[in-house]
């Protein structure tokens, strides 16, 4: 074992600053006077690393020799953000850190500010993993996550001077990354291609031969827990060239073939697919998701065998959460693996992969359901497409033998979709394979069941399906983002409790109407209001209102979304104010519209959504009538860290997707744990929060999702009337009061003749009023910030911490274990 008080691990702030200085010139190399930020950071986050490094040791042996389960929450994406202050928190020492620092002349803030975001994630998805991941580090729950390291992550956003998104790379690992631990000695070999023949009957066991191999090399990441030793693991996988370069081709003097073949290797983890919600069946991220699928089976067959118990026990030992049907391929893999290389019966190796798999569903848009080609699974999987056709054969003939003669229903059931090319619905196969089924919010759930899968629930009942609502961790998203709040939250209830225990922000609820207790309140929203003003006028060089109510939009620029609908929505306010005289408009409560979000490179319209966005907001700022009332912000670059901000500035935050699309938002949650309202549709969470924090705290509008098809059909047959209001907005842009006109015409033409099919037009009504009873509602400021108090006093529902612990209890069926004190 290694020693405790070990140099590295002491916590006062002299050792500290030794072990800083340590990395300063021993690993980075440096003469103490040539220290910047940049190095400050690095040698400070190099001895953070020792003592996760150490956790996470300890941890890991302890597990294993404990023999315990472990969940592997298998995600494409991970989106982590910043990890160095995270991890202060969470290791309890940035108390010491922040005096060590300036002891060496050093802000703390200013070196937190160095960090690049680890960017491996597109939006909800791959923050909520990377959410799960703290909760089960902090509950003591033994986990790993399995993911892809990608050499880019998700693009870096810079906006031209038209407004448009213009897409860079991300190297994030140009600065070394000290918060991953390379792991060159298990890599793993990874085929691709070759021949495959079935086993006898289809069921016995088969053979797959040549091919091309691939070297897949694992790096580690630390995730620690807060306030506990537990140090759970995120493995990530690169791809490498199995033989750096061909000798004989290099001798010859064919340097070009001898490099290639290594390089298309490498091509597998070059890039995250910057796509959300859109599935384009891309060979490359196909082989991407075989790649780590496979690599991690690999990995964790490999130390179910050390255990030296049956195959049957395999579920007693491993819970496998697919997140989303990326990694479904798992479950034919696993297949493969307990029939062809372990000669387990084909129905009892069926039996373990049900019990070891489930999956969660994050969508209902039928363009971001995952169908693989018949053609490109055979070229690339000849063993696994053999297996997936046994897998769904058997299935049939059940189905067959439950409703004979039902040829619609085995039509809609199989997992192979007829037509040119015939397509692997990979939804089906994930749901199959999985002994549970869950969506991310009540409605989500609800419409899993109903719209996606009714047929598999009457073939495989009800129970196989169910929900897990959505969460965040508390300690990301309030005790490090919203340090003021979150020390007032601590000194009111007279404990830190809520940083482990979400519910314990009831207490506060005693004091939404105490005068003193509201003042101090709104004064770190004000303060938190000014940072965000600040770094808009840093990043944008824009003045604005300091005490403007600050609206927010921030998230994945997506039609269904309907940040559309926000802008226009804006345009309507700065219209209505150029008809006012300037005392009339002095009496209404200013407003600060902010965006930001990133478009797929692909994607058209919302492309030119943001180019909108951006076209409004310099018509509306360079107006010096309107400027006191009203600006507008699209920030470049969300992020993680650009959340951090955002978030805790808030009065009004929107979630404002078509009822029934958005599956469950996890920003909603987060802004009205920062003490933000919402103002959203009757969609995913929000529907959750309302329950949670009361109807009178949340701004409601729209139709709600029984309404959608009929609405829907109203667009198709053209029967349809416009608001004026809408038509009035239409008609500005048109005028060309945000500069050329004609620009946007393939925006404007999404709302009429049958193409609104997010029902903008219908919705738009109702939101402005919405919107006015927000203004409304703002002037009794009282009344105000006690909504805002109740808000977040009542979200403790939301905390990622209940959210894993129900997966573990109803899913995974694990229990949190604690790591001894003399481990
Ligand atoms: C699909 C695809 C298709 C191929 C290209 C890459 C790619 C990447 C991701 C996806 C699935 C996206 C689904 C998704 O992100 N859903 C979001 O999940 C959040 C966490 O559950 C949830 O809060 C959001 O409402 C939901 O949109």
């Amino acid at each position: 074992a290694i020693a405790k008080n070990a140099e590295s691990l002491k916590t006062d702030v002299d050792s500290i600053n030794a072990q800083i200085v340590h990395h300063v010139e021993t690993t980075l190399a440096r003469a103490a006077f040539n220290v910047d930020e940049m190095a400050m950071y690095q040698a400070a986050a190099l001895s953070v690393r020792d003592r996760l490094i150490h956790n996470w040791d300890v941890t890991q042996t302890f597990h294993t020799q404990a023999r315990t389960k472990r969940v592997y929450y298998f995600s494409l994406e991970y989106l982590l953000g910043r990890g160095y202050d995270n991890a202060l928190l969470n290791l309890g020492v940035r108390q010491p850190y922040n005096e060590g620092l300036k002891g060496l002349g050093f802000n703390m803030e200013d070196v937190i500010d160095v960090e690049r975001d680890m960017g491996l994630g597109n939006g909800g998805l791959g923050r909520l993993a990377a959410c799960y991941l703290d909760s089960t580090s902090t509950l003591d729950i033994p986990c790993w996550g399995y993911t892809l390291r990608y050499s880019q992550g998700i693009f870096k956003q810079i906006i031209d001077s038209s407004g448009n998104q213009v897409e860079v790379p991300d190297p994030w690992l140009e600065n070394q990354n000290p918060w991953e631990i390379p792991r060159l000695d298990n890599a793993v070999e990874i085929k691709f291609h070759g021949e495959a023949t079935p086993g006898e009957g289809g069921k016995g066991p088969g053979t797959w031969t040549g091919g091309l191999d691939v070297l897949a090399v694992p790096y580690d990441i630390p995730v620690p827990g807060y306030k506990t030793q537990t140090t759970n693991n995120i493995r990530a996988w690169s791809a490498r060239g199995k033989v750096s370069f061909d000798l004989a081709k290099f001798n010859a003097g064919d340097y070009d073939a001898a490099v290639r073949e290594a390089e298309e290797a490498e091509t597998i983890t070059r890039v995250l697919y910057p796509n959300e919600n859109f599935d384009k069946g891309k060979a490359l991220r196909l082989k991407q998701q075989y790649f780590w699928v496979a690599a991690s089976l690999h990995d964790i067959c490999r130390r179910f065998r050390k255990l030296r118990v049956p195959w049957s026990e395999f579920p007693d030992y491993n819970a496998i959460q697919l997140n989303d049907t990326h990694p479904t391929l798992a479950i034919p893999e696993l297949m493969r693996i307990l029939v062809d290389e372990e000669g387990q019966p084909w129905d009892e190796a069926w039996e373990i992969v049900r019990r070891t798999f489930s999956y969660t569903n994050h969508t209902v848009l039928s363009e971001a359901l995952e169908k693989w080609s018949v053609p490109l699974v055979e070229w690339l999987l000849p063993r696994h497409l053999q297996i997936i056709y046994e897998i769904n054969l058997d299935m049939l003939k059940d189905v067959e033998k439950k409703w004979p003669n039902d040829r619609a229903r085995l039509a809609r059931m199989s997992l192979i979709e007829e037509g040119y090319p015939k397509m692997v619905r990979m939804a089906n196969l994930a749901v199959v394979g999985s002994h549970r089924v869950n969506g991310v919010a009540a409605l989500h759930s609800h419409l899993v069941q109903q719209d996606l899968f009714p047929d598999f629930v009457e073939y495989l009942g009800r129970d196989h399906f169910g929900n897990v609502t959505n969460g965040v961790t508390a300690r990301r998203w309030l005790l490090q983002c919203n340090p003021s709040l979150a020390k007032l939250i601590t000194d009111t209830l007279g404990s830190d409790e809520w940083v482990v225990n979400l519910d314990k922000l009831e207490g506060l609820t005693k004091y939404a109407k105490d005068k003193a207790f509201q003042k101090k309140w709104a004064a770190c929203k004000q303060a938190n209001r000014e940072r965000l003003c600040d770094y808009i006028e840093a990043t944008l060089g824009l003045t604005v209102n300091r005490h403007a109510l600050i609206d927010v939009q921030v998230k994945r620029i997506h039609e269904y979304k309907r940040q559309f609908m926000n802008i226009l929505g804006v345009i309507f306010r700065y219209l209505q104010l150029k008809k006012m005289s300037p005392a009339d408009r002095k009496r209404l409560v200013p407003r600060l519209s902010v965006f930001a979000g990133k478009a797929a490179p692909g994607y058209y319209i919302a492309k030119l959504i943001i180019r909108l966005c951006n076209a409004v907001s310099k018509t509306i700022n360079a107006d010096k009538d309107i400027r006191e009332s009203l600006s507008v912000a699209f920030l470049p670059d969300y992020s993680v860290s650009l959340a951090e901000i955002i978030i805790p500035a808030s009065d009004i935050s929107e979630h404002i997707s078509t009822a029934g699309t958005e599956a469950s938002g996890t920003s909603n949650m987060k802004f009205a744990l920062n003490g933000g309202l919402l103002l959203g549709t009757l969609d995913g969470a929000n529907i959750e929060i309302a329950e949670a924090v009361g109807d009178e705290n949340v701004f409601f509008f729209g139709h709600v999702t029984p309404d959608v098809p009929k609405l829907r059909r109203a667009h198709h047959f053209g029967e349809v009337q416009y608001p004026a209001e809408l038509l009035e907005v239409v008609d500005a842009i048109r005028s060309g009061m945000f500069g050329e006109a004609g620009v946007f015409e393939p925006l404007l033409g999404t709302l009429f003749e049958g193409k609104d099919h997010y029902l903008v037009s219908d919705d738009f009504l109702s939101y402005l009023q919405a919107q006015k009873m927000v203004d409304e509602a703002y002037v009794d400021q009282p009344s105000w910030v006690e909504k805002t108090i109740n808000s977040t006093a009542r979200m403790g529902r939301f905390a990622s911490d209940r959210a894993v612990l129900q997966y573990a209890e109803e899913i995974w069926n694990i229990e949190p274990i604690k790591i001894p004190q003399d481990a």
